[in-house]
């Protein structure tokens, strides 16, 4: 399938006008500020969040607050179930999807040595078979659809380096990473790009308490050459450009956020 370049949205600022975009793990963090910035550029989003995860309103009350349209839909991106109901509900509420951002994603920080077998599962359930149950569903919609598509998946710079309490989370983010490397061709054909951004650290309840101890954050902070650890929207810019007409040709690749944090090694 040849994707029609949008040129009538380039250079308004609302590049993602007509679009329908399902951001998971949207209520708060990384998520958020994408769901945010997705609807500011014109696309209608639905705000994924688990079940226990209220703070999804506030999401839609400032999408709605920008004059921009949103549904709060719930899922558990690990349940089979839960997703296909998901994409059921956007389809009959918004009449398809164009953009699925896999952004839900946890990090529970945990010792090796004291890492259990069901922690290991959640994580892997949530990170990576979330990312596997949410583009599948999302690609069928829209192969069938015909009009091409995006998928951005959120790994992390723990695709390409190792964290001391995250042995369990750095596997799901180099599978994230490698699942949009293969999906990017199996779904070239049909004009539906797959790219994966790699964030390196930015403040969000994911860390938090991580970063509680005063040492830990100058000594992060520290190893970033901008000086700053990242912000939610420092993610959500890039989130928009690959979502939009003007990453047409970006397939299978990957955007590392980080301040240069990972160049930073001499
Ligand atoms: P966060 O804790 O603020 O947000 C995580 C979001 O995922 C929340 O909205 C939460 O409700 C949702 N979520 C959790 N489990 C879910 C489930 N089962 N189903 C649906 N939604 C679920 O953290 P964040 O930093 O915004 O993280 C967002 C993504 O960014 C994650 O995938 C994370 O791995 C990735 N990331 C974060 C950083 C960072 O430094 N904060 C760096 C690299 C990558
Ligand atoms: C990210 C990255 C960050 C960490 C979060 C929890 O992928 O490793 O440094 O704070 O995960």
């Amino acid at each position: 399938m040849q994707e029609q370049p949008d040129a009538a949205n380039a250079g308004t600022g609302r590049r993602l006008a007509n679009k329908v975009a399902v951001v998971t793990g949207a209520s708060r963090g990384i998520g958020r500020a994408i769901a945010l910035r997705l609807a500011a550029e014109g696309a209608r989003v639905v705000v994924n969040h688990p079940a226990e995860d209220e703070v999804a309103e506030s999401t839609l009350a400032d999408i709605r607050s920008q004059g921009g349209q949103a549904l709060a839909v719930s899922a558990d991106v690990s349940d089979a179930n839960q997703v296909a109901a998901m994409f059921a509900t956007t389809g009959e509420m918004y009449g398809g999807v164009d953009i699925l951002v896999n952004n839900a994603g946890i990090c529970p920080f945990v010792e090796w040595f004291d890492l259990t077998e069901a922690l290991w599962d959640r994580v892997h359930g949530v990170n990576l078979k979330g990312a596997f149950l949410c583009s599948q569903h999302a690609s069928r919609l829209m192969r069938d659809q015909g009009r091409g598509g995006r998928i951005i998946s959120i790994s992390s710079i723990s695709a390409l380096v190792g964290g001391s309490f995250q042995t369990h989370y750095t596997p799901t983010k180099a599978g994230v990473r490698s699942l949009m490397q293969s999906l990017a061709i199996v779904l070239g054909p049909y004009g539906i790009t797959c790219n994966s951004i790699l964030p390196g650290t930015i403040l969000t309840d994911i860390n938090r308490a991580h970063y509680e101890d005063p040492a830990t954050m100058k000594r992060d902070t520290g190893r970033v050459p901008l000086g700053r650890l990242g912000q939610p929207d420092d993610i959500a810019g890039v989130a928009a450009f690959l979502a939009s007409d003007d990453a047409r040709y970006v397939n299978g690749a990957e955007i590392l956020v980080d301040g240069g944090l990972f160049v930073n090694l001499q």
